[in-house]
């Protein structure tokens, strides 16, 4: 029996995925550093600081800490810039209406996000209220795929992880979820998120009665 959802936010509840590319593609063509669609996936899930090491690292820079501070910052500013424009219509189709069901039938509700920008975006959404627990790069120590984002919401929510069913988007996530030993339904490719239990292309149709039968064929 289902007694809670935690789903990612970039990319599960709303698009804010292509804000980070853009974002981070700017920051790294300011570096004259090549940065393509396919080494984004890598970033999925992946916290600030750990992505731009990754793309220090394929373009082979190496800077002091004040200056990845500064080009973080720089990152966020633009990040945030792009996100300005998330308004309700932006939530991904299928989120509202699996959300509603989910708090009418009274399975809890959990954010479990690497992100810092997390409540903002919720906000802008008009959805923040309908979360039981919000779990986001601000409380977590260990970025996905660490499972430590999902091990706090469900010790947060008080249910076991065989419990709850995980909504990824990103392969770290799909990780971060399978070692902590929750159900997970990967949103995307097949192929990319070959770890996943299951993978639907969006959430869209998405119920909980759909859940359920994933969940019950393994
Ligand atoms: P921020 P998620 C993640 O959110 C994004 O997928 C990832 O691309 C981003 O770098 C990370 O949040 C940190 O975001 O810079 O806003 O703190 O997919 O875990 O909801
Ligand atoms: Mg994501």
């Amino acid at each position: 029996m289902i007694k809670a959802c935690l789903f990612d936010m970039d990319g599960v509840i709303v698009d804010t995925a292509k804000f980070h590319f853009l974002a981070w593609q700017r920051l790294a063509n300011s570096l004259s550093i090549e940065f393509t669609e396919v080494q984004n996936e890598e970033l999925k899930g992946v916290s600030r600081v750990e992505s731009l090491e990754k793309i220090l690292s394929w373009g082979n820079v190496v800077l002091n800490n004040a200056k990845k501070v500064e080009l973080m910052d720089l990152k966020n500013r633009w990040y945030l810039e792009y996100a300005e424009q998330v308004v309700p219509s932006e939530m991904l189709p299928g989120v509202l209406d699996f959300l509603n069901e989910l708090k009418q039938k009274d399975i809890r509700i959990g954010l479990g996000s690497s992100s810092k920008n997390a409540v903002l975006i919720l906000e802008k959404l008009g959805i923040l209220a309908m979360f039981d627990t919000i779990i986001d790069g601000n409380k977590i120590h260990m970025s996905k795929p660490h499972p430590e984002v999902f091990q706090r919401g469900a010790s947060e929510l008080k249910f076991t992880p065989s419990e709850i069913v995980v909504f990824e988007d990103a392969q770290s996530g799909v990780e971060a979820a399978k070692s902590g030993g929750f159900y997970c339904i990967g949103i995307g490719e097949p192929a990319v998120l070959s770890l996943a239990d299951a993978v639907v292309p969006s959430m869209a149709g998405m119920t909980v009665e759909k859940m359920e039968s994933l969940v019950a064929n393994g």
